[in-house]
């Protein structure tokens, strides 16, 4: 009887000793981003997953992008039909709106998060009416905190064939129509219908009106890169994309 009572302790210790392993385990579902879930499985295909940016208890859905220049990407904007209205507030901007399988916003704390210790790069997908794909990619990409204005730091321009038109956005912090942080006297947000990193104002406004092309009745307001296709184009497809560089 002695004996099977000592087995049983020293199992017991054994599987106390295990359990901080099987709780990392656990972790390891639960992951902080997308490159986490292709780190977990590289057969993963692209689509919505659920991700915890903002610690293991906060589950957010987003989509993933594991097909373009190596996979690996969180989508943490994208357009693509104009179904949802980009126009919208700071509270909605701070925390995100849209469906992560079509039209969304991710929310700048969760870009805040994703980016704040990390070193991260930046990918930007775009497509015009005709069929023809670009993109701008960013060797450093990040978002500061709400109490600083989510300030945008990005640089190390690729050129994909669109054009360098983020870089002047760089140090700016972000604005909404119903509050302007931008550099210039008049409200951007307000007058170029969208929400960004506006300075004074845009070269890229990727949260505009979806406008369905060529259009040059308004002056830069649509879904616009200008270094690509000018300020009376509205893109058919954008989408901005990070991951953590290995
Ligand atoms: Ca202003």
């Amino acid at each position: 009887v002695k004996m099977t009572s000592l087995l049983f302790q020293l199992v017991s210790v054994f599987l106390l000793l295990l359990a901080p392993l099987l709780a990392s385990c656990q972790q390891l579902l639960r992951p902080v981003d997308c490159s986490a879930i292709y780190q977990q499985n590289r057969t993963k295909p692209s689509g919505v997953y659920t991700i915890y940016p903002a610690g293991e208890r906060f589950a957010v859905e987003v989509y993933c992008d594991m097909a373009s220049e190596g996979g690996r990407w969180t989508v943490f904007q994208r357009r693509m039909d104009g179904t949802v209205n980009f126009y919208r507030g700071w509270d909605q901007y701070k925390t995100g709106f849209g469906d992560p399988a079509g039209e969304y916003w991710f929310g700048l704390d969760n870009i805040h998060y994703l980016t704040n210790n990390k070193k991260s790069e930046l990918l930007v997908d775009m497509e015009d009416f005709d069929g023809k794909k670009v993109f701008a990619r960013y060797s450093s990409f990040s978002v500061g905190a709400e109490c600083d204005g989510y300030v945008l730091s990005v640089s190390g321009f690729t050129n994909g064939g669109a054009g360098d038109s983020l870089s002047y956005h760089n140090g700016m912090k972000f604005s909404t129509f119903d509050k302007d942080q931008d550099t210039w006297p008049q409200n951007c947000a307000r007058s170029f219908v969208g929400a960004f990193w506006y300075a004074a104002c845009h070269y890229a406004n990727l949260n505009g009106v979806y406008r369905w092309g060529a259009d040059s009745t308004l002056y830069a307001i649509g879904v616009e890169w200008y270094h690509w296709k000018g300020h009376n184009y509205s893109l058919k497809t954008i989408s901005m994309k990070i991951r953590p560089v290995l």
